[in-house]
């Protein structure tokens, strides 16, 4: 809570590895959460997001704010080799006391990234950041994870994805609030903007979805893309302040996340010691029942609760 960064290394790492300590951690912490903004930033592969990201750490620490980056699953096979690339223009803002970078694998057992992801931004905000970005790739599942844990999502896109923004149209296009163009200095940007336009509309608490085009390698629109992380910020406060909240839905998909998990962890405990499953297993074998069958009438027992 006093932003100590050996504690804050510690309580990330007992979330990670779904540490015992870790309910009574999060327990204590989350009281303090709720003042951090979450600025997730997702989008393809290679379209210059953690460069962005590095842009934004610089900007938001000029106007004095505390900033940390958490990194999901910047080891995926195929850009491998941007983690050394990544640590390496991090390394100017390792060296701010006023700046917190992490980065964490989204391997692992079913919703662990999202556990673990959403329990580290709570470390990050009870330790007082002002601003905490989070970059993801938005390819399938992270897209829904990402949007659960931030309150602002830019999606990067970049000139000649061609058939990429196709495929970004069912998902990418739904969860941004706003829409970065990068790599602006290179040809394409503006073919890129012409035919994302039509595709943006308002979102269901109001935002109209903007775009706009930026280069992380020369700061081009880097105060368009900063100005409207802030407008969307404020957007949300004011929403908060007449008390729609934003966040009911978030709390309803975390809530049914994590109540399925610990189910299904009891469960699987169980179902090995269940006579009528020991029973069903041989069953089975000389077919004298189908699996649906009896999955079904087990299962009845359990939803019954008897
Ligand atoms: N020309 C140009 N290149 C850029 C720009 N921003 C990033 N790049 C380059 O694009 C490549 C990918 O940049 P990253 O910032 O690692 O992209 P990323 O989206 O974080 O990549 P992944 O995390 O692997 O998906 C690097 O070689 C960058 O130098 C830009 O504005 N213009
Ligand atoms: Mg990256």
């Amino acid at each position: 809570l006093s932003g100590d960064r050996n504690s804050i290394s510690k309580a990330i790492t007992i979330v990670e590895n779904k540490d015992e300590a870790s309910s009574a951690l999060m327990k204590v912490l989350f009281l303090h959460t709720g003042k951090a903004h979450v600025v997730g930033v997702t989008g393809p592969l290679g379209t210059g997001k953690s460069s962005l990201v590095d842009q934004l750490v610089r900007s938001y620490r000029l106007k004095g704010e505390k900033v940390a980056v958490l990194a999901v699953d910047p080891s995926s096979p195929i850009s491998g080799g941007a983690i050394l690339g990544d640590r390496v223009r991090m390394l100017e803002h390792s060296l701010d006391p006023s700046v917190y970078i992490r980065s964490m694998a989204s391997r692992g057992d079913e919703g662990g990234l999202s556990r673990a992801s959403k329990d580290t931004v709570r470390i990050l905000d009870a330790a007082g950041f002002d601003t905490i970005f989070v970059e993801t790739v938005g390819i399938g599942q992270t897209e829904v994870e990402i949007v659960e844990v931030a309150d602002t999502v830019i999606v990067v896109l970049m000139p000649e994805l061609g058939d990429e923004i196709q495929a970004a149209k069912a998902g990418l296009v739904e969860i941004g609030d706003i829409f970065a163009i990068n790599k602006s200095d290179l040809p394409g940007a503006d073919k890129i903007l012409y035919n994302l336009e039509p595709m943006l509309s308002v979102k269901e608490l109001g935002w109209k979805q903007v775009a706009v085009k930026v280069s992380a390698k020369s700061s081009d629109g880097m105060r368009e893309l900063v100005a409207f992380i802030d407008a969307h910020h404020d957007f949300l406060k004011k929403l908060r302040g007449s008390s729609s909240l934003p966040t009911s839905n978030r709390w309803n998909q975390e809530l049914v996340e994590r109540i399925s998990d610990l189910v299904i962890s009891d469960l699987t405990k169980r179902l090995p010691k269940d006579l009528e499953f020991i029973a069903a297993i041989e069953k089975l074998a000389k077919k004298e029942i189908d699996p649906d069958t009896a999955s079904r009438q087990i299962a009845q027992r359990y939803i019954s609760g008897k």
